[in-house]
């Protein structure tokens, strides 16, 4: 028989391998495997102060995903458009503030992919169950577009789109699995990207769900 060094990811894609997937786009598999339960215990935190919501985007669509914020800078939208607020307009209260472990874990992994000094001031969490999802879009919402983007997946597995700086180009399909980092910047930080419809999948820690941390420096 052969051991399992990895259980939590598939065979072929060992945690600790890095996967390019432009200039200055890379994916560091399991980089937060080992934080996986404090990072649980911090999406906990924080939404219990700002919980999950459906917002609506200013075409008046419902978003299937759910989302929070923490850290001194929020993601909002609603009829009157996208924007980054400093209150959770649900609450009228100042986002949760940004946990250290998620705020170490962001700094480190960016400055592994050749971004030093990463300092975000927004944590976007998105909530996906089966059947939801993300249409193709561009983060173009922060202030400076040279810094990067820090994203950690937990849960159940997602098909990520990856496409090109038009919206017509087709996009490449990268799974993105528990505890995997993924870093954009550079010359890839305005490319299309999006999430397919989330299969059927349970996760030992997040059930039926899967979390995606953004960390952005937006204002
Ligand atoms: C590529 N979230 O919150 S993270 C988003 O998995 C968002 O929840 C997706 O897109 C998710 O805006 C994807 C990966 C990501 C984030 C920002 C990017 C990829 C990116 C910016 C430029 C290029
Ligand atoms: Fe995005």
């Amino acid at each position: 028989m052969t051991l399992d060094l990895f259980p939590d990811e598939p065979s072929t894609l060992p945690a600790g391998s890095q996967e390019w997937l432009g200039p200055q786009a890379v994916v560091l598999r399991g980089r937060a495997l080992a934080l996986d339960r404090d990072l649980v215990q911090a999406i906990d935190t924080v939404t219990r102060q700002a919980p999950f919501r459906h917002m609506v985007t200013p075409g008046g669509q419902t978003m299937s995903v759910a989302l929070s914020s923490c850290g001194p800078l929020g993601w909002v939208t609603d009829r009157r458009g996208y924007r980054y607020s400093p209150v959770d307009p649900q609450t009228g209260m100042p986002w949760p503030a940004m946990p250290e472990v998620l705020q170490d874990l962001a700094r480190q992994a960016a400055s592994d992919a050749g971004f030093a000094n990463f300092e975000p001031d927004a944590c976007l969490i998105n909530c996906y169950e089966p059947g939801t999802r993300m249409g193709l879009h561009q983060d173009k919402d922060e202030r400076d577009l040279s810094q990067p983007i820090v994203s950690v997946s937990l849960g159940i597995p997602a098909l990520f789109q990856f496409g090109g700086l038009s919206r017509s180009e087709r996009p490449a399909r990268v799974p993105l699995f528990h505890g995997d980092v993924v870093v954009w910047g550079g010359v890839d930080r305005l490319r299309f990207h999006g999430i397919l419809p989330m299969k059927n999948a349970t996760h030992p820690l997040l059930g039926e769900r899967r979390i995606n941390f953004t960390f952005r420096k937006a204002g």
